[in-house]
């Protein structure tokens, strides 16, 4: 069984991060999933569960596992001064990381330290995802906006972690994408799911039906389709919908499926951001043969143009993500 530092050596063989920047960069993130996942492993146990009282940009309520998660990413990827910047849905601004080695960084990253917090009270996984850029600033000037506000079609990689049953990285530096899971008995992470490809078609939708009055037509005539009898195109589909991006995103991944969190009264362009959790999940599921839209266009060629803006997402299996682009 090959662990994650053996096949991160390796890949850098194969991937020209010759410098091993990239490297060091997705083990930093490694050690910080590790001490995340050891926290959320027993959050029913320690106080750390509930609201710290905060709130975080969003206006959400800040668990005190957001602040945990958000505080460790971001010590784990300064410590080694591979990044220069970072941007996580908990901080308003970015952080330019201006100590003398981070200033020679070449990498920026963005980043949902823990998403799907509100499910961490009643023990469903949750999960971190994170976008990986190369500056386009002049290395050694400091940071600026618009390292971050690149189209996602340029991200060096993606990925995320599953905080579950057991949990799972699962991430893609442009040649495919591999995942692995965590031996917590011995806190070594093996290769478990190499080369993930997701079925073209699936039979699993996932969206939140109490939006239903809301959504747009084509939207609310995709969900009736989904529900017609019709054997030979496998429907009904079954909804299933954890109501964890993440949870919801792997379960889609590894079966086939489609998420939509499409726009509603409540949140006109959608709920979910294109930075640090649309863009890396649009560059994995396109690695994985799948595909993510706004519901017309292609999320990694939306350029952006805040650092926290909203876009409508459908993601999953190709044939299903063709079918609500068509129904638009
Ligand atoms: P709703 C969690 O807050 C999250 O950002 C995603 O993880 C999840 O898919 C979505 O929101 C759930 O939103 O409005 O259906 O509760």
């Amino acid at each position: 069984m090959q662990t994650l530092g053996e096949f991160i050596i390796e890949q850098q063989k194969d991937h020209q991060d010759a410098s091993g920047e990239l490297s060091k960069l997705l083990s930093s993130i490694k050690l910080a999933t590790k001490i995340v996942n050891r926290e959320v492993s027993k959050a029913g146990l320690v106080d750390i569960l509930g609201g710290v009282g905060g709130e975080n940009i969003q206006g959400e309520e800040q668990q005190k596992l957001d602040v945990f998660a958000n505080k460790h990413f971001i010590k784990a990827l300064q410590a080694r001064g591979v990044v220069c910047g970072i941007a996580s849905e908990e901080n308003e601004d970015f952080i330019d990381c201006n100590t003398e080695d981070s200033k020679q960084a070449k990498y920026v990253v963005s980043m949902d330290p823990l998403d799907g917090s509100s499910n961490i009270d009643v023990n469903v996984s949750i999960g971190t995802i994170f976008s990986i850029y190369k500056r386009i600033t002049p290395v050694g000037s400091p940071v600026e906006l618009k390292d971050f506000l690149q189209k996602g079609i340029h991200q060096v990689a993606a990925g995320y972690v599953l905080y579950g049953a057991s949990s799972m990285l699962v991430y893609s530096t442009g040649n495919g994408v591999n995942g692995f899971t965590f031996d917590p008995s011995i806190g070594t992470v093996y290769l478990s799911h190499p080369n993930i490809k997701t079925p073209e078609k699936g039979k699993i939708y996932s969206i939140n039906e109490g939006n239903f009055n809301s959504f747009e037509q084509p939207i609310k005539s995709y969900i009736d389709y989904c529900k017609q009898e019709d054997k030979s195109s496998l429907r009904p589909y079954s909804a299933r919908y954890i109501g964890s991006l993440v949870a919801d995103f792997h379960r889609n991944l590894i079966k086939g499926g489609v998420y939509l969190y499409p726009s509603t009264s409540k949140a006109p362009n959608g709920k979910l951001r294109l930075l640090y959790e649309c863009n890396p999940l649009a560059f994995l599921v396109e690695q994985a043969g799948g595909m993510a839209t706004n519901g017309k266009e292609r999320i990694l060629e939306i350029q952006p143009t805040e650092l926290h803006q909203r876009v409508p997402f459908v993601i999953g299996s190709k044939k299903m993500v063709e079918k609500v682009s068509a129904m638009h």
